[in-house]
């Protein structure tokens, strides 16, 4: 079976805490599929590969950038941005994965993006409010994913962007396109 592949493939890369989440993001992203009428089989995989490059090396992800014509404005971003556009391109080169929408599920999963896909979005959320997330308004946020997803990804995006801005981090583009795109739309 793919899952047991994927996730043999993970759990020597992570660890047990990063593994444990990302059986909880599974889990959460096959359900809102379910829900939502979206390919569960898709959500798996994409859940079970996001944070596959979470732990690889800060300057070897930096050369696959360079070397492989990623976004050029990655290059000054450290591993909480680069894992997950060089966790896409890990899924398609070593995996063989040519779905383009679950390779960007992987690449957008820690900023979103203007004009996401359903899938995209799956993810997004499921990687913040899978069971074992614990911060102040995930229970806010679950509640939300159970009831609308374009109205769960506005909540999760505006939080954040709020605990960014919050903790005086730096915001990546992307993740600023997506709040506008987000905003804009559910207004
Ligand atoms: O990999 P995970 O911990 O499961 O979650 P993630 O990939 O969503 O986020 C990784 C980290 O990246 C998290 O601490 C939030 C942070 N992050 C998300 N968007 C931005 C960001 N950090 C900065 N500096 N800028 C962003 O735009
Ligand atoms: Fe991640
Ligand atoms: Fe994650």
């Amino acid at each position: 079976m793919e899952r047991d592949k994927y996730l043999s493939a993970i759990k020597p890369r992570m660890p047990e805490k990063r593994y444990i989440h990302t059986i909880g993001v599974m889990e959460t992203a096959i359900s809102l599929a379910v829900k939502y009428g979206e390919d569960s089989t898709a959500a798996e995989t994409a859940a079970i590969l996001h944070d596959i490059a979470k732990y690889a090396d800060e300057d070897w992800m930096r050369q696959m950038v360079k070397e492989n014509g990623l976004d050029a404005r990655l290059a000054e971003w450290g591993s909480e941005i680069l894992h997950g556009p060089v966790g896409a391109w890990i899924a398609e080169t070593e995996f063989n994965i040519t779905n383009e929408d679950i390779l960007n599920s992987i690449r957008f999963h820690t900023t979103g993006r203007a004009g996401m896909s359903k899938l995209e979005k799956i993810i997004y959320i499921a990687d913040m409010i899978e069971p074992n997330r614990k911060f102040d308004g995930v229970e806010h946020l679950r509640k939300s994913a159970s009831e609308d997803l374009d109205i769960a990804m506005k909540a999760c995006i505006c939080h954040s962007i709020r605990f960014l801005v919050n903790t005086e981090q730096p915001i990546y583009p992307v993740s600023i396109e997506c709040f506008n795109d987000v905003i804009s739309k559910y207004a």
